[in-house]
């Protein structure tokens, strides 16, 4: 069985996740979206809301497991989870440069490997900061993001 996780902060979570994690899930046997919880960072969404955004979402798709991922090291949860790779997306060479130390050391840390799905063109452009930008100024993000996150990102609007 190859078991690959999906890690993210998911706040909110977006196309650009989803369609990253359904090529996984196509991919590979079983996917884990592992939703992590970094007390040094401020969430729009409580930890309890992103597994709720992520469970709605990806409800149809098969071989998806979707789990906190607590606070400690990444290659340490794959490596308990018995996971063989990270699979992430790649929208640009920051992203690239950014990633591919972290993907060399937790293969050092653990021995998981990294896999890299290039950005859907489509959502080059979209990271969960932008979706929250738009979306608090008022703009639509109706193309972006899946229909309990828009309601959800809605009502925070009203509060
Ligand atoms: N298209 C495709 N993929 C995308 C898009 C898009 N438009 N936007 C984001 N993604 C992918 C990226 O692969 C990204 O990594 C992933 O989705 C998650 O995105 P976010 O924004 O929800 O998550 P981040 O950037 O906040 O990262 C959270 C992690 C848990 C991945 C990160 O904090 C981490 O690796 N933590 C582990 C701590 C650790 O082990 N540190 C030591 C590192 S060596």
């Amino acid at each position: 069985m190859r078991r690959v996780v999906c890690p993210g902060s998911f706040d909110p979570l977006h196309n650009g996740h989803l369609e990253v994690i359904a090529r996984a899930a196509s991919l590979f046997d079983e996917v884990i979206v592992a939703v992590s919880t970094n007390y040094s960072k401020k969430y729009l969404f409580s930890l309890e809301q992103r597994l709720e955004m992520a469970q709605e979402s990806l409800a149809a798709l098969r071989g998806i497991v979707i789990e906190p991922m607590g606070q400690g090291l990444l290659a340490e949860y794959c490596h308990q989870r018995g996971a063989s790779a990270i699979v992430k997306g790649l929208r640009s060479s920051s992203d690239f440069d950014y990633e591919v130390p972290m993907a060399t050391m937790n293969r050092q840390l653990s021995g998981v490997e990294t896999v890299f799905l290039a950005a859907e063109s489509r959502y080059l452009h979209l990271s969960s900061t932008m979706i929250k930008e738009v979306s608090g100024l008022g703009g639509d993000v109706s193309d972006y993001v899946p229909r309990g996150v828009q309601r959800r990102l809605a009502e925070l609007r009203t509060q």
